[in-house]
């Protein structure tokens, strides 16, 4: 672990020790959805797809065409997050790669035919590969020279002075280096001109992990808000307006798209604030902007353990439920993860799902790849660490607005409720893992039972409900026998 790490850890400690106050107020319940082609309001849970990706040199997962079915069959997954690079989109200035994409798209088709909704994910960690990580291409790094040296834990490499150099250089805007961010954007233009007619594809999410550079703020965790700090200074000046150049370069190509938008790497994964604009969407009717943080403990990952008095989970929810409310977005959380093996691993798995419930948020595990963060092991065909928390009943589509749901699994009792739209016809959608419902289960709809018609796809664990359209408040239990 790098010296700045360590250094930079210890207040973060404290504070998570003294549960410090986060400074924000309850959750903001959530009242904005994607919405499919039919209209119905989308929940969106899966998984990332993968970090192999990052060390192929052709920057392709290590997955084949029978993942993506028991994705879909054996979890209940409706969702992926493909990772993609700029320096194999873009390996020379203003060439387009289009044997990347082709690779892409290959994929793409197999979760198209699994009816899974991705979300392309331009991914960066630490600027580029030349620094340990994944990201630009080689032209695409200035650091003016300064020094790096190898970190033992990878994002201790943020703070190299070389990897600090790159990326301020590419966020100064009017310095010498603007073509940098109008090649990114051109780059995503052409991401979007390849794939805005595929049926897999849903969003696009701008940047994995934007890192603030020199604009870090290392007492910022579990603060209350800090208006005039370096970090609301970066998200208000950089990220807001780079986001809004990208987003308007991508609408030049693709008007339907949704366009998903990162808080700033750092401390808002672990529940501080981000201070991003609101940023807007050029295209005509309804913005299609969802906001895509990331979740992570801070104190896990640096303990191994699951303290008892650790705020991520409840910092997060209140933060994030106040700026979507804010920006009038969606919330789908793009990643969040943790090595099953740590203390009290089970708990922050199930803090995490639950609340997304709360949230009715999507969520993509981070990440499908073996080992201690993972849940299937592609050499044994067995599954392994926190796959439990991962196979959970979630409404995939709701035909209408929906106003809660949630999972009790010591009842085995599911429930919804939402309020029907009269334009909506296609059916609510749920997704009821077997192994959830060993003896089958009970629907009960109340008022609603002699309107409705219901059918299941076994495979996939899915019962569909269609009632009458309308725009009157539905309710349903599905109870485990
Ligand atoms: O889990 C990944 C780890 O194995 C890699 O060494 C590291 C650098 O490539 O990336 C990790 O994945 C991170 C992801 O790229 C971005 N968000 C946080 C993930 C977990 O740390």
């Amino acid at each position: 672990m790098g010296k700045t790490l360590v250094g930079g850890l210890a207040p973060w400690l404290l504070c998570l020790a003294l549960a410090c106050d986060a400074g924000a107020g309850g959750p903001e319940p959530m009242t904005h959805f994607i919405h499919d082609s039919d209209g119905r309001a989308m929940i969106l849970r899966g998984v990332n797809v993968m970090s192999s990706s990052k060390s192929d040199p052709l920057r392709m997962p290590t997955l084949e065409a029978p993942d993506v079915t028991r994705m879909a069959e054996r979890w209940g997954f409706d969702f992926v997050r493909f990772l993609i690079f700029w320096d194999a989109l873009e390996p020379e200035p203003g060439v387009i790669d289009q044997a990347y994409l082709d690779r892409v798209e290959e994929r793409l088709d197999w979760f198209a035919a699994a009816d899974i909704a991705v979300l392309l994910d331009m991914h960066q960690d630490v600027y580029s590969a030349r620094f340990c990580c994944d990201g630009a291409p080689e032209w695409a790094i200035h650091d003016d020279g300064l020094p790096f040296e190898l970190q033992g834990v990878w994002f201790a490499n943020y703070f190299q002075p070389a990897v600090v150099r790159a990326f301020d250089n590419f966020w100064s805007y009017e310095g010498e280096h603007r073509q940098l961010q109008d090649h990114y954007a051109s780059a995503w233009a052409a991401v979007a001109q390849r794939f805005r007619d595929h049926p897999a594809v849903i969003g696009y999410d701008l940047m994995n992990e934007p890192s603030p550079g020199s604009a870090f703020d290392a007492l910022e965790l579990g603060r209350p808000a800090n208006e005039d700090g370096a970090s609301a200074t970066f998200d208000r000046e950089r990220l807001g307006p780079f986001y809004q150049r990208v987003i308007d370069a991508i609408r030049r190509e693709d008007a339907d798209t949704y366009l998903f938008y990162e808080p700033r790497y750092g401390f808002p994964g672990a529940g501080a604030a981000s201070y991003l604009p609101t940023l807007s969407d050029p295209r005509e009717g309804e913005a299609r902007l969802v906001m895509a943080p990331h979740l992570y403990s801070i104190g896990l990952e640096a303990t191994g353990a699951y303290g008892p008095g650790d705020s991520t989970v409840p910092d997060w929810e209140a933060r994030r439920g106040l700026e979507s409310g804010a920006a009038g977005t969606p919330v789908v959380l793009g990643e969040w993860g943790l090595d099953w093996s740590t203390t009290d691993a089970d708990r922050f798995g199930e803090d995490v799902v639950s609340m997304a419930d709360r949230l009715m948020a999507g969520w993509a595990y981070w990440s499908y790849d073996p080992g201690s963060w993972g849940f299937w092991d592609p050499a044994t065909q067995t599954e392994t660490g926190g796959v439990a928390h991962l196979v959970r009943p979630y409404p995939r589509r709701v035909a209408g607005e929906p106003l809660a749901f949630s999972w009790d699994a010591a009842a085995g009792v599911f429930s919804l409720r939402w309020r029907g739209a009269p334009e909506v016809t296609a059916p609510t959608e749920l997704v009821l893992p077997a192994r959830l419902f060993p003896e089958g289960y009970d629907v009960d709809l109340g008022a609603d039972a002699d309107a409705a018609s219901q059918s299941v796809d076994a495979a996939r664990g899915v019962l569909s409900i269609r009632l009458p359209a309308d725009g009157r408040e539905h309710q349903l239990r599905v109870t485990r026998r």
